[in-house]
């Protein structure tokens, strides 16, 4: 886009208004003079009408979305126009390349929508669409993109990635120049505080792409980087003061946070991952805005919103309701359309406006940067048709883009009730391509912090029965919601590394966060968002502790990266009891071992060959940890299981 986001202002009518007020002035002038007083005052009659018509010009300030694409699965696109003195206006374009039809008008005149059609053969560039009023003219900025390159952009998200996690602003500072916009009061930018902004931005993570790289990971999840305020919210509750440093209160759902960089910097670092064999995936927030939104003040639609800013219903978070198919409507309700918490204005998808602008919103920032994949917030808050509408929205302009939705949930039943690939009890298939497996995240850190016994992994994992397919579980670590493992109750370094190594070995997609390669503490939020230590990018800054974990993180990154069967090979449970815990993943010809052993002495198991198609003779070498083998003979094999670690074998 060429023209400034925030900045497009209708300059149509500037002269005539000058003009206006120039022979205000002039009757004004006369009126001093005492001369011939009947022409003063019919000057003055024409000066006040002239003045009250152009006070009633329309103008536009902000076009969402400021671009579109010729030949897109959505065109007409319906853009959101603001502005004032829109009421009665029609829209034209000049240029054949666009229509506009279907407008809209709110109440206020504030807001108007309307459709433009974009013809086949448009060719990419700026365009002009004009509104019309009884008073005057102004004109609204369109762009229209060149695509990017479908090969290399929009790839979506499979078993073959690592996914790593970074907020932005808690990464690296990448430049100095943004960490203190003009409007931000100085304790907003304090390293010291918590809850401030702390400096990290999207350059930060240009600079650090070879860090990342070299780890091995294959898709950053970024927090959202929409712009938010950058004030500092002072209210009463516990956490306040604080600001939006994490981004989950975007106060423009079209613009790139400031303080993170811009278009242009989101742009170069997508490009750059890409070349890099990295993908991105955002994060996007389609339930709720922050309440420093201009909309809060101004909706454009009375029901833009679940209530108002003075009145709402505060979420009671009986996510239960959402599942269950006897909860009553005032519960279900509640969960859907109350807000997060008094600053998240809850966003209404029902009012089909809503769902049309944030669907568009979805498929702009794809098309606009070439992302690979989308984490949609709090998914489970917003109504199932919503999630099954945007998720077939996404597929259909770009088949392999991929979302992966939060459902915060430990109970496989609620987690499995979102993802797409069967129909709900409601009639509805999301669609929805992943879900985050929280139910086995949490059995992991109970295993490996000593609360419960191993066993309880092949327990948990039982639950797959409910998902279509579990391979497309994305299987997170840990986030930036969740205590870091090292400050759990009961963590041990080998207990973070059987975590990391269960996380990257068992089915589905894992998803690793930043500095957990590094064994960093944090407890709860937002102890767990402290700023990631730069001299750990280099081998040499690293402390022991550091550097074991984030050599072991590395190690069985690369082990995944070059065995298939590690990918995306079947499960196949071998041994289970109170201390250990033993599956194989095959595919094809190739057979993985892995075994986690959480006792504080080594020991043996055997495990039956037949299952996993190995034959007596065949001979089982470790791949990674301690070296070891052993031969199948009788159909089964002994495998020696060092202490307190994780280690795998493949059949040769
Ligand atoms: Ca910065
Ligand atoms: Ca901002
Ligand atoms: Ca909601």
């Amino acid at each position: 886009m060429n023209f400034s986001r925030k900045g497009a202002k209708a300059q149509s009518y500037s002269l005539d208004f000058d003009f206006s007020l120039r022979l205000c002035a002039f009757a004004g002038t006369n009126k001093t003079l005492h001369t011939k007083p009947k022409v003063a005052l019919a000057l003055g009659v024409i000066c006040f009408l002239s003045v009250s018509a152009f006070a009633q010009t329309p103008a536009v300030t902000k076009v969402d979305p400021p671009s579109w694409w010729a030949n897109h699965t959505i065109n007409p696109v319906r853009l959101l126009i603001w502005g004032k003195n829109l009421e009665g206006a029609r829209v034209t374009s000049s240029n054949p390349a666009l229509r506009a039809s279907r407008v809209l008008v709110n109440e206020r005149g504030s807001y108007l929508f309307v459709d433009v059609d974009v013809n086949r053969t448009a060719r990419p560039g700026d365009y002009q669409l004009h509104v019309d009023t009884m008073n005057g003219r102004a004109s609204i900025p369109f762009h229209l993109e060149a695509p990017l390159d479908a090969r290399n952009n929009f790839q979506g998200i499979t078993t073959d990635d690592v996914i790593y996690l970074i907020m932005i602003d808690r990464f690296a500072d990448g430049d100095a120049a943004n960490n203190a916009p003009k409007d931000s009061p100085p304790e907003a930018n304090d390293r010291n505080n918590p809850r401030g902004f702390h400096g990290g931005d999207l350059r930060g993570i240009i600079n650090q792409l070879p860090y990342l790289k070299d780890l091995g990971v294959t898709a950053l999840w970024l927090t959202p980087w929409y712009d938010n305020w950058n004030g500092v919210n002072r209210c009463d509750k516990p956490w306040c003061p604080n600001t939006y440093y994490h981004g989950y209160h975007a106060i423009d759902y079209y613009a790139v946070e400031d303080r993170f960089g811009d278009l242009a910097t989101l742009c170069e670092l997508v490009q750059k991952a890409h070349a890099l064999g990295i993908k991105i995936i955002q994060d996007q927030v389609a339930n709720h805005v922050g309440s420093q939104h201009p909309w809060v003040n101004d909706p454009p639609l009375p029901q833009w919103f679940h209530g108002t800013l003075a009145q709402h219903q505060l979420n009671k978070f009986r996510n239960s309701v959402l599942l269950s198919p006897h909860s009553n409507q005032i519960d279900f309700r509640n969960t859907l359309d109350g807000w997060f918490s008094d600053d998240l204005p809850d966003m209404n998808q029902e009012e089909p406006e809503v769902a049309r602008y944030e669907i568009q919103n979805a498929l702009w920032w794809a098309g606009v940067t070439g992302i690979d994949g989308i984490r949609q917030d709090t998914i489970q808050y917003m109504p199932r048709f919503f999630i099954r509408d945007l998720s077939n929205a996404l597929h259909r302009q770009y088949p392999k883009l991929w979302m992966v939705g939060e459902v915060f949930e430990r109970d496989a039943a609620h987690t499995a009730y979102f993802i797409g690939g069967h129909t709900g009890w409601d009639g509805i298939d999301t669609k929805l391509d992943s879900v985050f497996d929280f139910a086995l995240w949490n059995t992991s850190l109970q295993v490996f912090t000593n609360k419960v016994p191993v066993w309880s992994l092949a327990h948990q994992l039982k639950y797959d029965a409910l998902y279509p397919d579990p391979s497309k579980l994305t299987v997170l670590a840990n986030n930036h919601d969740t205590m870091r493992f090292m400050s759990l109750e009961g963590a041990s370094s080998a207990g973070a590394m059987m975590h990391i190594a269960f996380v990257l070995s068992v089915r589905g997609i894992p998803q690793l966060y930043a500095g957990e390669e590094i064994a960093m503490e944090g407890k709860e939020d937002p102890d767990n968002r402290r700023f990631f230590p730069g001299v750990a990018f280099r081998a040499e800054g690293r402390k022991p502790k550091e550097r074991e974990m984030f050599d072991w993180t590395r190690a069985w990154i690369r082990l995944r990266r070059e065995h298939a069967a590690l990918r995306s090979g079947r499960l196949i449970d071998l041994f289970y009891d109170d201390e250990s815990y033993v599956f194989a993943r095959r595919l094809g010809a190739e057979t993985i071992i892995v075994a986690f052993n959480r006792e504080n002495k080594p020991k043996e198991v055997t495990i039956p060959a037949g299952p996993i198609g190995l034959k007596d003779g065949v001979t089982l070498k470790s791949l990674i940890g301690e070296e070891t083998s052993s031969r199948i003979a009788n159909g089964e094999a002994t495998i020696a299981l060092p202490a307190q670690t994780a280690i795998a074998f493949k059949a040769f």
